[in-house]
């Protein structure tokens, strides 16, 4: 057995239990999928993720990406590349991509499902095969003839990069100086350094193309004057994809890191090695950071659900350690020095502990795939009544959760397994302190979580009018007024209440903030400095209410009657959503207080006090 450990009941509970895709595969437009193809589907790549692809996970971190910098090439370990084989042989690359490219169309909900499995188990098998899904991008933003470039990427199975970031252009990507000069035969030549480029290089796909974020010459500063570029590493025939000469784009590095070793973090030098770095405008239209969204939205969706992921098979190692280990005796035994040992399950501690692991590990998948239902317009109307505007105002809105929180809570809470383990969590035997050197990456990049924090009040709620919040927070609402749970979820009703408010007083109070910095901007950092106190306050009123939506289901199936196996599994719904919404929700009331007091003071002393 593997170290990844999946949660097929769950993924099944939430996608058929409580957001009804069965509906949504009727409804929707996804040709002969139905309930039993998604059945197989989930069952087969959680075999090949705990199989094959876990495989290899332990030994490409201690046997990482070897960089030539004499050739410019990256080699892979063998154990890896074995991995990604299996996941192309099975054309899992193609879910959910369109079928002009060679893929099979799927609901979101269902095809970041399998996303989990595959980025449990090993996150860059995923983003290496992403060719894909960067080619069906490229595919709805490119003019006719790069529509067939889009194909042919996809069909050879080529990587793919996306390529932003330079040394002085992080989370401020408008800071970017990489040029590109038009040529009269209607290319670009690129000429500029990148940084961190993520699968930069490889040699498992004959071809690469980048899609590069680059200013015309003459272009206005900041991201407005970004356009965004193809830029194949071999040319290529535009008809037929036969592989012509080297394009001047060459990776001249690769970072040593502290986790996600074998996904290479590569400088790209493009025009810089006498050979001019070609490249095509995307769609000929200057609009590259909005097409470049198009890219980001995906992939911080695809880093959210990976920290989840990662999570979640730490929460069920802990677990399956935690049940065999014997030590100590019952608490209530403890001055029997002669009392029988138990395994540490029988400890309150531990049992706090793994509750708060199994809450959110649970909560954050019940979040993201909230958030993944409302990327389908029928599915949002199954989940929420949301028109297709709306559906998409409201993934908007929680992509930025879906990130900053899945990645914030996911390792924090990866301590928590770690933990169990005692001592030997802190050994390469067991997988967990690589899940947590893995996960470090997911609130840096995509966005650092300040990043998200920002996008979320600024841009989500504020620019939005409050639109798409308004929907979420009604949809609570209409549960906290309901009969969920026939009088037995009253208590939690209520603490969702409370949660529900303090959350609104928090959004009125830097609203207040935003307001006032009319007349004094410094009023502006009180936003900053509560920002993300907030975002992380949303995504636990948003696990405590999904928690207690999946609780009032399980309610039910257990007034119904259920095998033995379900018992346990339901009960474990009504525990965990009780536990959350008595233990983690009323934090939220303390934010409130301490958002209502933010006074700016630490933005007023001099940078020699700290
Ligand atoms: C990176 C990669 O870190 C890491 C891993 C890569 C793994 C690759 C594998 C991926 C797999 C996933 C792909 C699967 C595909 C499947 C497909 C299946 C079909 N939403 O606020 P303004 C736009 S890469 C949408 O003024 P500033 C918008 O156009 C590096 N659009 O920003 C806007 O114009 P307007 C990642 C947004 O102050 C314009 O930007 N780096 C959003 O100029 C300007 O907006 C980062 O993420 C949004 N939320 O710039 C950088 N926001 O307003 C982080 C902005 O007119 N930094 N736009 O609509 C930021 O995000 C900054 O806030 C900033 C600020 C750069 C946007
Ligand atoms: P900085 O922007 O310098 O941030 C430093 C600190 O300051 C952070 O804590 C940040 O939150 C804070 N900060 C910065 N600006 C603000 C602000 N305005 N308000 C509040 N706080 C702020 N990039 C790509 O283009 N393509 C890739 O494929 C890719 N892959 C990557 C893979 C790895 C392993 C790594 C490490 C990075 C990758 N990146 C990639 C780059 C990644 O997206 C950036 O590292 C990230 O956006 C942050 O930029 P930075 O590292 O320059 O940090």
């Amino acid at each position: 057995m593997g170290h990844y450990k999946s949660n097929l009941r769950d993924l099944h509970f939430n996608l058929f239990e409580v957001y009804g895709l069965d509906k949504v595969l009727e409804e929707g437009d996804f040709g002969d999928l139905d309930h039993e193809t998604a059945v197989d589907m989930l069952r087969e790549v959680t075999a090949l993720a705990e199989g094959p692809l876990a495989e290899s996970f332990a030994d490409a971190d201690r046997n990482p990406p070897v960089f030539d910098p004499e050739a410019h090439t990256v080699k892979l370990p063998e154990s890896f590349k074995k991995s990604y084989q299996a996941l192309i042989e099975g054309g899992w690359d193609k879910i959910g991509i369109d079928e002009a490219l060679g893929g099979l169309p799927a609901p979101r909900s269902l095809y970041w499902a399998i996303g989990e499995l595959i980025l449990g188990a090993n996150p860059p098998v995923f983003m290496y095969a992403a060719g894909s899904g960067f080619a069906n991008i490229f595919y709805d933003n490119g003019t006719d003839e790069q529509k067939k470039w889009a194909a042919i990427a996809s069909e050879n199975g080529w990587g793919a990069t996306m390529v932003l970031t330079e040394p002085d252009a992080g989370s401020d990507v408008g800071a970017a100086r990489t040029k590109a000069v038009e040529q009269a035969d209607g290319t670009w030549h690129i000429d500029g350094v990148k940084r961190f480029i993520t699968s930069g290089d490889q040699d498992m796909t004959d071809n690469i193309f980048h899609l590069v974020l680059a200013r015309p010459e003459g272009a206005r500063p900041g991201t407005k004057g970004l356009s965004l570029f193809f830029v194949p590493k071999f040319h290529f025939d535009h008809e037929t994809g036969e592989l012509g000469e080297r394009n001047g784009v060459f990776v001249t590095g690769v970072e040593h890191k502290m986790g996600i070793k074998v996904s290479a973090t590569c400088e790209v030098t493009f025009g810089q090695h006498g050979t001019p770095a070609v490249g095509w405008l995307v769609g000929e239209v200057h609009n590259g950071i909005a097409q470049m969204f198009d890219v980001i939205e995906h992939a911080r969706m695809m880093v959210g659900t990976k920290a989840i992921a990662t999570l979640s098979t730490g929460y069920l190692n802990a677990l399956d350690y935690a049940k065999e280990r014997v030590q100590g005796a019952d608490l209530t035994q403890m001055t029997d020095k002669a009392a029988p040992r138990v395994t540490i399950t029988h400890h309150p501690d531990v049992r706090r502990s793994l509750f708060t692991q199994k809450a959110y590990a649970e909560g954050l998948r019940a979040v993201y795939l909230y958030t993944a239902s409302h990327q389908d317009e029928v599915a949002a109307k199954i989940v929420s009544g949301a028109d297709k505007d709306l559906a998409f105002k409201v993934n908007d809105l929680l992509l930025p959760i879906v990130k900053g929180v899945g990645s914030e809570r996911a390792y924090s809470t990866l301590t928590e397994s770690l933990q169990t383990l005692g001592g030997s969590g802190f050994l390469q035997d067991y997988p967990i302190e690589q899940y947590i050197r893995d996960a470090k990456i997911d609130s840096l990049y995509e966005g650092t979580t300040a990043i998200q924090a920002q996008d979320f009040f600024f841009r989500k709620i504020i620019r939005d009018k409050g639109e798409a919040l308004a929907h979420v927070a009604g949809q609570i609402s209409s549960f906290i007024e309901s009969e969920a749970g026939n009088g037995r979820l009253k208590t939690e009703r209520e603490l969702l209440k409370t949660a529900l408010d303090d959350v609104q007083g928090i959004a009125a109070t830097l609203t207040g903030f935003l307001m006032n910095a009319q007349e004094d901007p410094k009023e502006l950092y009180k936003v900053g400095l509560g920002s993300v106190r907030f975002l992380l306050s949303v995504g636990d009123l948003l696990i405590g209410w999904l928690l207690l939506r999946q609780s009032e289901i399980a309610l039910a199936a257990l007034d119904a009657g259920t095998s033995e196996a379900d018992k346990s599994f339901y009960e474990g719904k009504v525990a965990v959503a009780s536990f959350f919404a008595k233990n983690i929700l009323p934090e939220i009331t303390a934010v409130r207080g301490i958002v209502d007091k933010i006074d700016g003071e630490i933005m007023e002393v001099d940078e020699s006090v700290f």
